[in-house]
């Protein structure tokens, strides 16, 4: 795939068979929203999107690129008493998306007993959904991409856990990715944010790409030796991520989606 690609920086000869892969990074889509009073407390952008409009639009796109994976990392939905008819809803279109989708649950959507994720079953409603349930953290590999996937999943609303500790060493696959949903912190400020993901985590995570989510904007926060981005509040700005890991190199793209908006 990727037809336009172009290696630069080594010779093709040396490139011949390494395929590029493509994930569409998203997150914060937050489904069962219906107030726009989402992302922290955060006051959204208004007019903002309709979180099913946004999920839709997604869809379609990761289509249109044709990604071979998708990433949600964190607050698919808003809270953990969505009712039926939305998870039915995430069902159809992530289903619709064919390609693998992996689910972080984030602090909306966290992991605890009564957890939304114990209320859908995505083997039999979109088998090719997954999510992180494991709560030390787990990992799923792609061995037709060449590529693994690490994340720990949020196990509760407290904000103490660190979304990024206890990553284990890098697998046999050529592309390590991690996903995580917590604020990103630079130096050492403990106790000021929830959910903290240190600088010094993202540099020793021994990743190629970091998949963040839980702020508002499309960021950068690591660019060397691990390249780390939050891809933005998708039901506030409409951005995801579009990542693709190259012979040579990850190129990591901000592409907003158009869904219809609520006044
Ligand atoms: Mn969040």
């Amino acid at each position: 795939m990727s037809s336009a690609t172009v290696y630069k920086g080594g010779s093709e000869q040396s490139n011949a068979g390494i395929k590029s892969v493509r994930i569409l990074h998203t997150a914060d889509i937050h489904l069962g929203d219906a107030n726009g009073e989402v992302c922290c407390g955060t006051p959204t952008h208004a007019p903002y999107y309709h979180p099913c409009t946004v999920l839709h639009a997604l869809v379609d796109y990761s289509l249109q690129a044709k990604v071979d994976l998708i990433i949600v990392a964190g607050d698919l939905f808003d809270h953990n008493r969505v009712d039926a008819a939305t998870l039915e809803f995430a069902s159809e279109q992530l289903k619709r998306a064919v390609v693998p989708v992996l689910i972080l649950p984030g602090n909306h959507d966290c992991l605890t007993p009564d957890s939304v994720y114990h209320r859908i079953d995505f083997s039999r409603s979109a088998p090719n959904v997954s999510v992180f349930a494991r709560p030390e953290g787990q990992g799923f590999s792609f061995p037709n991409l060449d590529l693994a996937v690490w994340g720990k999943p949020v196990t509760d609303y407290g904000g103490g856990l660190r979304p990024m500790s206890g990553v284990p060493p890098r697998g046999a696959e050529r592309w390590q990715v991690a996903v995580a949903h917590g604020h990103y912190i630079r130096g050492s400020l403990p106790g000021t944010d929830s959910y903290p993901i240190y600088h010094e985590e993202l540099v020793n995570s021994g990743r190629d790409y970091v998949a963040l989510g839980h702020w508002s904007n499309f960021y950068c926060v690591c660019q060397a030796p691990v390249k780390a981005f939050y891809c933005g509040a998708a039901v506030e700005t409409g951005t995801c991520a579009i990542v693709d890991f190259l012979a040579n190199e990850i190129r990591v793209r901000r592409h907003t989606v158009t869904p219809a908006k609520i006044a």
